[in-house]
C-alpha cells in the first residue's frame, strides 16, 4: 500500500525483500545501502543473531527522486529466511507494496526456494492480500557460483509465469542488485498512476487485472483466477525516477 501525503508531495513504498534463508537477502540491502549517496538513504537497520542471520528484518529507507512531482521513497525490508520465523515474516509483510523474491540458484536449495514460495503465498493470504496482484519480481541470486541452476530450470521448478519479471544476480558482488530494484519500483509505480489521483493516506498496492498463477494453486483465489482476463492491457510503466545510486 503505497504512503501518499499530498501537503509533502511524497509517495512511500514497501518493498520486501522474500526467499530462503541465506539466499542473499541482506546482501541486497547491504550492496544498495553500501552504494547510495548518503544524503538519499537513511540508517541500514539490521537485527542480526551472532551468525548474521537476520533474527527479525533488515530496513533501509531510500529516497528515490521524483515521480510525476511526488517525492518517491522506499522502505526497503527484509525478512529472517528461516522457517521458525513465519510470524516475523508475517508482521514485516504487512502492507507491502512489492514483493523481491530473492532464489537461491543452487541446486540444494531448490526445496527451500519452493517452499518459501509458497510460506509467501500463504502469508500474503493470511494478511488478506491477493497474492497474484501483488508485484513481484524475481532475482535469480548466486550466480557466480559454478553449478547453479540455469534460470529457465528454476523458473520451471518455481512454476514462475514468464510475464513476471525475472533478473539474475550475484548479491555478494552487486551485480543485478540495481537493476531488481528499479524494476520492483517500476512495477510499484504500475499501481499508482497519477499520484494526485491517489487518496491520502494508506491505500492497496493491487496490480490491474490477473497474471497467471505464480503459487500454488491451494494457496490463491482460484475463483478470482478464473476471472482472469489476459487480454487487460497494463497501461506501460511509466519512467523511472532517478535513483541514489552514485
Ligand atoms: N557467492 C555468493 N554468495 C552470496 C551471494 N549473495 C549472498 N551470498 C552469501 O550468502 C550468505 C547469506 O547471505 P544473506 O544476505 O545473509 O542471506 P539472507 O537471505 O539475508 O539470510 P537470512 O537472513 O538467514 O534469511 C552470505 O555469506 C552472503 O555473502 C551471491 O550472489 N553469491
Ligand atoms: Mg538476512
Amino acid at each position: 500500500m503505497p504512503s501518499v501525503s499530498h501537503r509533502k508531495r511524497e509517495i512511500l513504498f514497501k518493498i520486501v525483500y522474500y526467499g530462503p534463508g541465506l539466499g542473499g537477502k541482506t546482501t541486497n540491502l547491504e550492496f544498495i545501502h553500501a552504494h547510495s549517496r548518503p544524503d538519499r538513504r537513511g540508517k541500514l537497520l539490521s537485527l542480526n543473531t551472532a551468525h548474521e542471520r537476520t533474527l527479525f528484518f533488515d530496513l533501509l529507507p531510500v529516497d528515490l527522486g521524483e515521480f510525476k512531482g511526488y517525492e518517491v521513497r522506499l522502505h526497503l525490508c527484509t525478512v529472517p529466511g528461516q522457517i521458525a520465523y513465519d510470524r516475523t515474516r508475517r508482521l514485516i509483510l504487512r502492507g507491502v507494496d512489492g514483493v523481491v523474491f530473492v532464489v537461491d540458484s543452487q541446486p540444494a536449495q531448490l526445496d527451500a526456494n519452493v517452499e518459501s514460495l509458497e510460506n509467501l503465498a500463504a502469508n500474503l493470504r493470511r494478511l488478506g492480500i491477493e497474492p497474484n496482484r501483488t508485484p513481484v519480481v524475481v532475482q535469480y541470486n548466486k550466480r557466480d557460483l559454478d553449478g547453479v541452476l540455469d534460470p529457465v530450470t528454476l523458473r520451471g521448478a518455481l512454476g514462475i509465469p514468464k510475464n513476471v519479471p525475472q533478473l539474475e544476480a550475484s548479491a555478494r558482488y552487486g551485480k543485478g542488485v540495481f537493476e531488481t530494484l528499479k524494476r520492483i519500483v517500476r512495477e510499484c509505480l504500475r499501481v499508482v498512476g497519477d499520484p494526485k489521483e491517489l487518496k491520502e493516506g494508506r491505500s492497496p498496492s493491487i496490480l490491474p487485472g490477473h497474471r497467471p498463477s505464480m503459487y500454488p494453486d491451494h494457496l490463491v483465489d482460484r475463483h478470482s483466477d478464473r476471472d482472469n482476463d489476459h487480454s487487460v492491457t497494463v497501461p506501460r510503466a511509466p519512467g523511472l525516477p532517478r535513483t541514489g545510486r552514485q
